[in-house]
């Protein structure tokens, strides 16, 4: 993972900061067991946490649903068609035509089901930011922020509140990082934040998929850390702490 960690934040640019933490879709329909299960997903609970207990007093936290109903158009069962297949669709939504390829899912992340719950392991408290998303049955949402058309359909008002609380930085966690983290990742660039990435705190859906995600996002900028640790050494700077 050591080749994505080449770029690094100017230090003059560290002041006025304020950072958040994201935590996306870190649910059990992703994790063992799970009915689109991502290998070693479970792993990634124990260093989020780590996130969480040493940024208690620097960073909010957001913390993201997938969020479907029963006949989401990224479900393989509402096309009749196989799992992980891809299929050509025209969308009708608010008076607008769209062509989309969307890939198609196992059922998951049923709103209201266990399977949209958070990993029983993942903290979640009273003051996270709390996100649901892919809400709407005729929208694919990957982004935390909503739809892959600068959020017109589906718009989770994230920006919003993250503009409102005055974040300029964005730091990612969770799952999948070719999927979610990525068009999340994508967003947050275009909606002007910077953002970081530790990359022991997502795992990907498939290798080659993760690959191109990775590398698409070392390219636009995105800020990759291989590890809880080696962020904290990257922030100390940022806070000007010492050790
Ligand atoms: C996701 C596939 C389908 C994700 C959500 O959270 O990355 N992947 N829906
Ligand atoms: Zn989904």
């Amino acid at each position: 993972m050591g080749n994505y960690t080449s770029n690094k934040i100017e230090p003059e640019s560290s002041n006025n900061r304020k950072f958040i933490l994201g935590i996306i879709d870190v649910q059990n329909d992703f994790c063992k067991g799970g009915s689109l299960a991502i290998t070693d997903a479970d792993d990634i609970v124990a260093p989020i946490n780590k996130m969480r207990f040493t940024y208690i007093n620097e960073m909010h936290t957001f913390v993201t649903q997938d969020f479907h109903p029963p006949n989401h158009m990224s479900f393989h069962t509402t096309h009749g068609k196989d799992a992980f297949s891809k299929i050509d669709l025209k969308i009708k939504i608010n008076g607008d035509e769209l062509n989309v390829t969307q890939d198609l899912w196992p059922k998951h992340c049923v709103k209201d089901t266990d399977g949209a719950d958070f990993h029983p392991d993942l903290i979640v408290t009273s003051r996270d930011i709390r996100i649901q998303k892919g809400t709407i049955a005729d929208i694919e949402s990957y982004s935390a922020f909503g739809d892959e058309f600068k959020n017109k359909y589906e718009n989770t008002k994230l920006n919003k509140i993250l503009k409102e609380k005055k974040i300029t930085d964005i730091v990612l966690t969770g799952l999948a990082t070719d999927y979610c983290v990525y068009y999340t990742a994508l967003d947050a660039l275009r909606c002007g934040y910077h953002v970081h990435l530790v990359l022991s705190c997502t795992k990907g859906v498939k290798p080659d998929t993760t690959k191109k995600a990775l590398e698409d996002m070392t390219q636009k900028g995105v800020f990759m850390y291989d590890s809880v640790d080696d962020f904290y050494d990257y922030y100390k700077n940022v806070r000007n702490i010492k050790k």
